[in-house]
């Protein structure tokens, strides 16, 4: 198993390291009777075949009793899980929300900034430098944050992302987190995690989603809380400069036009000499 730096962690590696121990008691035990029945009932001389059906007890209450078990690992183990990673979001004013819109072939990852509103975002403003179409002249938008496979976190605070794609189907996995979820078209999917311990991870998409699909490696860095305010910070946008004022200058000299037919052969100004 990957490093586990989440608070949920254990619940889903618990699970995982149940279901194996449980899958090879399985194998095993029917290697076993494969084994034993394939010399047991071997062809050899002064044998002969029934062809009579035998009822066995032992066979009825193994499949029970393994029917059973397996209604306790779903009832006792997997609901309880799920429901905690699935259903039991943090309370809203403890969180920490985090957009990632999901493209061919990138994470886009959009802060609400300092005032924790996401801005305003629109589909037509999208273009190569907007990748999430945020509506800069929105208030709320001004200090919102977008970064590109960069997802920065503080540590010991709990991270809701709502997930979205542009295009097709990708799948926003961070194994140090235990979290892998499909980023689905036309949906908004929310995922929670909890980091335990700074540290410098990875972001991967787990469907094969195109082309550049290997080119969808994200850095998952989890900060101290300070660290993280203050990396915030450098990226929060700039306040746009003012236009400075005009300087009182004479108006310049206006260049006579060039006529078209005239620019390749006009010579250059003989100044100078
Ligand atoms: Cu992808």
């Amino acid at each position: 198993m990957p490093f586990d730096d989440s608070t949920h962690g254990y619940s889903i590696d618990r699970l995982i390291y149940v279901i194996h121990i449980f899958m090879i008691l399985l194998f095993v035990g029917w290697l076993i009777f494969l084994i034993y029945s394939l010399i047991k009932f071997r062809q050899r001389p002064g044998h002969k075949v029934i062809y009579k059906e035998n009822h066995f007890k032992a066979p009825t209450y193994i499949e029970v009793a393994v029917a059973i078990f397996e209604l306790v690992l779903l009832v006792g183990f997997s609901f309880p899980v799920v429901h905690h990673v699935r259903a039991m979001f943090p309370p809203q004013k403890d969180a920490l929300e985090i957009r990632v819109v999901a493209e061919q072939f990138a994470w886009n990852i959009h802060y609400p900034g300092s005032d924790g509103i996401f801005g305003k975002t629109n589909l037509k403003l999208i273009s190569s430098t907007n990748p999430v179409g945020l509506d800069r002249d929105d208030p709320n938008a001004k200090d919102d944050i977008v970064t590109i496979n960069q997802l920065n976190i503080p540590v010991h605070k709990p991270i809701v992302v709502k997930l979205s794609t542009k295009d097709v189907i990708h799948s926003f996995s961070i194994p140090v987190m235990r979290v892998k979820q499909d980023v689905i078209p036309g949906q908004v999917i929310p995922v929670w995690f909890e980091a335990k311990e700074t540290g410098n991870f990875e972001i991967a998409c787990a469907q094969l989603c195109g082309l550049g699909h290997y080119r969808m490696r994200g850095f998952f860095n989890i900060q101290t809380p300070e660290e993280f305010n203050a990396w915030l910070a450098k990226n929060a946008p700039k306040p746009k400069p003012k236009p400075a004022p005009h300087p009182a200058q004479p108006a310049p000299v206006a260049t006579p036009p060039v006529s078209v037919s005239t620019v390749g052969t006009a010579a250059a100004p003989t100044t100078g000499h």
